[in-house]
């Protein structure tokens, strides 16, 4: 089934000018990208984003950081694309991610673990639709898309 999902390169990516090196990430496991920007976002805005977090004793943490600095807010689209990206992502404290995912291979502490990604599909479309107006989220075919792809109907 092909998904969409929501996928944030936090402030610690863009510091750590790791943003490239993960977006390739997704673009060679054969996801596409389908809206892509840097943003600066408020407490409010974090508030919303992270409200199924709000009592939890890191919430404020979690506000203070996702606010701290520009992240990158990518819409990506594939066969199963929120369980893919769940995958390449990693388990969220990075000492159980396994070797090979992007918390495994770049980060060792739980709150700088780099990418936030959607956990379900009704959360990504909520999520997306948080992150992205309609227009932001562009559809267009890929020349590659019949090598990586099962023909429809397959
Ligand atoms: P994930 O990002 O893997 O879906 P969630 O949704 O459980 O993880 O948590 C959202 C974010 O909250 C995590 N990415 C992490 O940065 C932070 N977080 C989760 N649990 C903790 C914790 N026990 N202490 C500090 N930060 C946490």
């Amino acid at each position: 089934m092909i998904e969409r999902t929501l996928v944030l390169v936090k402030p610690d990516g863009v510091q750590r000018l790791l943003v490239g090196r993960i977006l390739a990430r997704y673009e060679e496991r054969g996801l596409k990208l389908v809206g892509l920007k840097l943003v600066q976002v408020d407490r409010e805005f974090a508030e919303r984003h992270y409200a199924v977090h709000r009592g939890k004793p890191f919430f404020e943490g979690l506000v203070a950081f996702i606010t701290s600095g520009p992240l990158v807010a990518v819409a990506l689209e594939g066969p199963d694309a929120v369980a893919i990206v769940r995958t390449m992502n990693g388990a969220t404290r990075p000492a159980q991610a396994d070797p090979g995912t992007i918390r495994g291979d770049l980060a060792v502490e739980t709150a700088q673990n780099l990418v936030h990604a959607s956990d379900s599909p009704e959360t990504a479309e909520a999520e997306l639709a948080l992150w992205f107006r309609p227009e932001e989220l562009v559809r267009y075919g890929r020349e590659i898309d019949r090598w990586v792809l099962a023909p429809e109907g397959a």
